[in-house]
């Protein structure tokens, strides 16, 4: 693996709906840059520098005021990069970090210091080697004194397995992706039914409504996608969130153009409170909640 991936669209359209004022994108990235913050030697895909400057134009474009930036697999447990770009943000970024099971407490409130809100565990096989369940409850333990809670990522058919190690976790869970449905199956069917199951276990599991372009094959304007999440959104309306996922990491067909994923909104969140709840209320009681209106 020695060719590096441009996984963005490099002149995405401006939108044309008009989010909220004050919206965050409570999913992205950043990758490097590379001679600064080289990526992990487990790294399964080596992007193009993905940079800070480049995330926050591209949040000025879209009309987004702030971001959340979830550690890429590509840079492992070293959170340097993220760290990097929350500190370049002037207070409009917060992060979702990927700890090393042996990190220290007083490292824990370094990265709390500096922005961290949370902790992903990733068990997408492709994407990372291990996914120690263990460990990440243990995690799971000694975040909670801090108020942070988990974004756990991995696919649909992986959910009954998990259900004992989520039962577990003391602190909010947040699903990346809702757990990647397959929405051609449509709002009531299998994988959509079974989210539901789980959110209904808990009043503090919430989702994102994210990723269209990883979702649904069929491609732009992403029917079936909007079909499948919307009553999802309306349903459970305090506990979804929204992300551009840009970079976009290891995306390398079917790269999708920002102006259109944010074109997306108003199909799977189709009233004005349900924006507002989506894009502004929710993040902000997730990741700023000392700024949250009550
Ligand atoms: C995403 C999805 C993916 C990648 C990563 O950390 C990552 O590398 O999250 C993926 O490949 O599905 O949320 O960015």
């Amino acid at each position: 693996m020695s060719e590096r991936i441009t996984s963005w669209h490099t002149d995405p359209s401006r939108p044309r709906f008009v989010v909220p004022a004050a919206s965050v994108d409570a999913h992205c990235h950043v990758c490097g840059p590379m001679v600064q913050f080289p990526f992990s030697a487990k790294a399964r895909y080596l992007p193009e520098d993905a940079t800070p400057e480049m995330l926050f134009a591209l949040r000025d474009r879209l009309g987004f005021s702030r971001n959340v930036i979830v550690q890429a697999s590509c840079h492992g447990s070293d959170n340097s990069a993220t760290l990097n770009a929350i500190a370049r943000s002037n207070g409009k970024a917060r992060g979702v970090a990927v700890l090393d099971p042996e990190v220290q407490s007083d490292q824990l409130e370094v990265l709390h210091n500096s922005g961290i809100r949370g902790v992903r565990f990733n068990f997408l096989k492709r994407l990372v080697e291990h996914a120690p369940k263990d460990k990440f409850i243990e995690i799971a333990h000694r975040i909670e004194s801090l108020g942070w809670h988990v974004v756990v990522y991995f696919e649909a058919e992986l959910l009954a397995e998990l259900r004992p190690f989520l039962d577990a976790i003391p602190v909010p869970i947040v699903i990346d992706h809702m757990a990647r449905p397959d929405v051609t199956q449509g709002p009531d069917g299998p994988d959509m039914r079974a989210l539901r199951k789980l959110l209904d276990s808990r009043g503090d599991i919430w989702f994102k409504a994210t990723c269209p372009d990883r979702l649904d094959a069929s491609g732009p304007p992403w029917d079936a996608f909007a079909n499948a999440v919307a009553p999802l959104v309306a349903d459970y309306p305090d506990r979804c969130l929204w992300g551009t996922d840009w970079p976009h990491p290891n995306m390398q067909t079917a790269i999708p153009d920002d102006g259109k994923l944010v074109d997306m909104i108003p199909r799977i969140a189709t009233t004005n409170a349900l924006q507002h709840k989506l894009l502004v209320a929710n993040p902000m009681r997730l990741y700023w909640p000392e700024e949250a209106q009550a």
